[in-house]
């Protein structure tokens, strides 16, 4: 219970600024520390998120191996990640083979539900205090991640979704002082969460990595 309630979501969303460098890099530690915590977040939401956790606990684990494997020093910033990863073709581009769980395409999952989350907070933001959160988050997520999601994917999120408590509540859980207090830091957080998108975005456009199976 203690544990639970010295989390805050302010420690988290500030992992997404301190993962740039002035040079516009991203360190994937703290990339990676932000999304950890988002999971211990959504756990504490109720376990009709667990399949959700499991995915993403997954992906962070496949991310956590290569940064204490052999090849640990490419794997300090997303950019030396992609360098090394496309020069040494270590990633499957059409299909899915001996490289399917590269980090170019695990830290791509990531970042689309990073789009998700900068949608979904946004609206959090400006919603009205009797707003629905599990509307906004189906809006949000029909409008970035549905499109990547299988049939029965988008059908067991949406119904996750309905469990998400309302709004005053949901600021709550965040634990990031009052409804003002949280509004406010969530407009300090997101241009970081939005800079860490775009540069995200920009550097796998150059590769053509968006697209990736
Ligand atoms: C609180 C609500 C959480 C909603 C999270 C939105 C994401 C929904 C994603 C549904 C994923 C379903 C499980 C499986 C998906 C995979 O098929 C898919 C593709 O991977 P692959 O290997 O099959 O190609 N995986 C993904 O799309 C990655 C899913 C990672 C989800 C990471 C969720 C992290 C937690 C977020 C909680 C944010 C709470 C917001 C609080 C705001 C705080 C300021």
């Amino acid at each position: 219970m203690a544990e639970t309630q010295r989390f805050s979501l302010t420690e988290v969303l500030d992992s997404f600024r301190t993962c740039l460098t002035d040079q516009g890099d991203i360190l994937l530690e703290h990339y990676l520390n932000g999304w950890k915590g988002l999971i211990k977040f959504m756990n504490s939401l109720g376990s009709v998120f667990s399949f959700i956790s499991k995915d993403a606990v997954g992906k962070i684990q496949i991310m956590e191996n290569y940064r204490i494997g052999e090849s640990s020093q490419q794997y300090l910033t997303l950019q030396s990640m992609v360098k090394y990863e496309m020069e040494n073709k270590l990633v499957d581009l059409v299909q899915r083979s001996e490289n399917w769980d590269s980090g170019c395409r695990t830290i791509l999952r990531l970042h689309r539900v990073l789009r998700w989350l900068q949608l979904f907070l946004e609206k959090l933001q400006i919603a009205s205090e009797d707003s629905k959160t599990s509307v906004l988050c189906t809006e949000a997520y029909n409008d970035s991640l549905a499109c990547h999601h299988t049939w029965i994917v988008r059908k067991a999120a949406t119904v996750a979704f309905y469990a998400l408590p309302t709004r005053v509540a949901f600021f709550e859980a965040m634990n990031m002082g009052t409804t003002e207090e949280a509004v406010a830091k969530l407009g300090v957080a997101l241009p970081f969460l939005s800079k860490v998108f775009d540069i995200t975005e920009e550097l796998y456009r150059q590769h053509n990595l968006l697209d990736l199976p």
